[in-house]
């Protein structure tokens, strides 16, 4: 029996799904495209850290509600009304029992992970937030975790620090935390899984090691969530972010879960209806958490629609799908390590399937236009992660990332199209 490790936890070996069973469930896997004299090619998508893609179950769950529950929630005194309010509060429920919340009541709908972060940062930043005080970050951020306590910073005098990563493996140095907190540090906000190094972060000794000194976490999940089992109760981070367009649900729906009682202190985020408890015209009161941060009307279909891809990956099982993207980033890994000319941005010996690359002296942007050709759909750029790009001293990388649809042959296609590419771009394979 082998087994997995992840952020040093040990994971049994489950018996894995059928892939190609899975791939049903996803009518966009079937699109082709026409490619050189007349061919087709079959998409091998691979830009799943960027979105992923929907099964048929979310389809349907969002269409439904438009054609038998569609109406606004929390106001209507009918009966299409009530069914809205419970569909949008049941998926709620299902959301917090799937990272085992201790209450739905610490479940805010954000539009996605960068709205949550912005949240925080406004609502608990301006509020508890002074001059000389410190905020922990990393260097490995995605902006959204980072601009939005520029911007707080700013506004406050507040301070950034940022907790180092190795250039040579792209990992967290950890190390380094226990000299940078201090009697100011008022928050540490770190990426759980990296979007550029596929890097997992050991969140939870930094979580103790911050709770030891009475300061809370935010994680920034939209990389581990949608691949990672996630308790927040085990985990024991304060606020935790993520997007439901990263796990199978729709674009436009995300999550902020809060300890409740961080929730209860805090300011609103907006001003508008369902947020208020009582309006004056010249002041009002807060309706209670988490209605407190939903001002005006939610994104009900995509509540629905990601409640329903959370039930579609509790299906197939976290813990199964960890394992299966784990064998695949492993065998992609070894298969590239094997071309020569090849440069892996992050090695780290926790990693989910995102990889990183720059191959000879091909441009990330000709090589992912080179596989673009072949059908294969990868990301080059910076990945919203330009200070992880400078320190490493380059302009961008071609990034592969993985889900459970994914397939050793799509690799194996992949591998095949690197080593194309050396050819093509006149670097050979030797
Ligand atoms: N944090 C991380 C670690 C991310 O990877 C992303 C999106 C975000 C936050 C923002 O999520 P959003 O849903 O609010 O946009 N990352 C990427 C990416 O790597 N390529 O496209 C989007």
């Amino acid at each position: 029996m082998s087994h997995i490790n992840v952020d040093g936890k040990q994971l049994e070996t489950l018996e894995l799904f059928e892939v190609e069973e899975v791939r049903n469930d996803f009518p966009i896997l079937k699109e082709k495209f026409s490619g050189p004299k007349n061919s087709v090619l079959p998409l091998v998508y691979l830009d799943n850290a960027a979105t992923t893609q929907k099964p048929q179950q979310v389809l349907d769950a969002m269409q439904y509600y438009y054609r038998h529950q569609n109406a606004n929630v929390h106001r209507a005194i009918h009966k299409l009304g009530e069914r809205a309010t419970a569909a949008y509060e049941d998926s709620r429920k299902r959301i917090s029992r799937f990272i085992n919340a201790r209450s739905h009541r610490e479940i805010v709908f954000t539009r996605g992970t960068t709205e949550a972060i912005n949240l925080v940062a406004h609502s608990w930043g301006r509020k508890l937030i002074g001059r000389g005080d410190e905020i922990l970050l990393s260097e490995m951020e995605h902006h959204s975790n980072l601009i939005p306590w520029q911007l707080l910073a700013k506004e406050t005098g507040a301070v950034l620090r940022f907790i180092p990563f190795s250039r040579s493996n792209g990992t967290l140095q950890i190390g380094h935390l226990e000299e940078m907190i201090n009697e100011r540090t008022r928050l540490i906000s770190v990426t759980h899984m990296s979007n550029v190094f596929g890097t997992i972060n050991p969140v939870r000794g930094l979580i103790q090691k911050a709770h030891d000194h009475h300061i809370p976490v935010m994680l920034d999940g939209a990389q581990s969530v949608p691949h990672l089992p996630t308790d927040v109760q085990e985990l024991d981070c304060d606020f935790l972010a993520f997007s439901g367009h990263k796990m199978c649900g729709p674009t436009g729906i995300g999550v902020l879960y809060g300890k409740e009682k961080l929730l209860e202190e805090m300011e609103p985020f907006q001003g508008g209806g369902e947020m208020i408890g009582s309006v004056w015209l010249d002041k009002a009161t807060w309706n209670e958490v988490p209605h407190k941060f939903e001002a005006g009307t939610p994104d009900i279909a995509g509540a629905i629609g990601l409640a329903a891809a959370i039930d579609y990956l509790d299906r197939l099982g976290m813990e199964r799908i960890t394992l299966y993207e784990q064998k695949l980033t492993t065998y992609a890994l070894s298969k590239m390590r094997e071309i020569s000319g090849m440069r892996i941005f992050g090695m780290a010996p926790f990693r989910g399937g995102v990889i990183s690359f720059y191959l000879g002296k091909i441009h990330p942007h000709d090589m992912a236009q080179f596989l673009d050709s072949k059908g294969i759909a990868v990301r080059a750029g910076h990945h919203c992660a330009q200070p992880l790009m400078r320190k490493l001293e380059i302009p961008a990388t071609t990034r592969a990332s993985f889900y459970f649809y994914n397939t050793f042959s799509e690799i194996d296609f992949l591998i095949d199209n690197l080593k194309q590419a050396l050819e093509y771009f006149g670097y050979g394979t030797g």
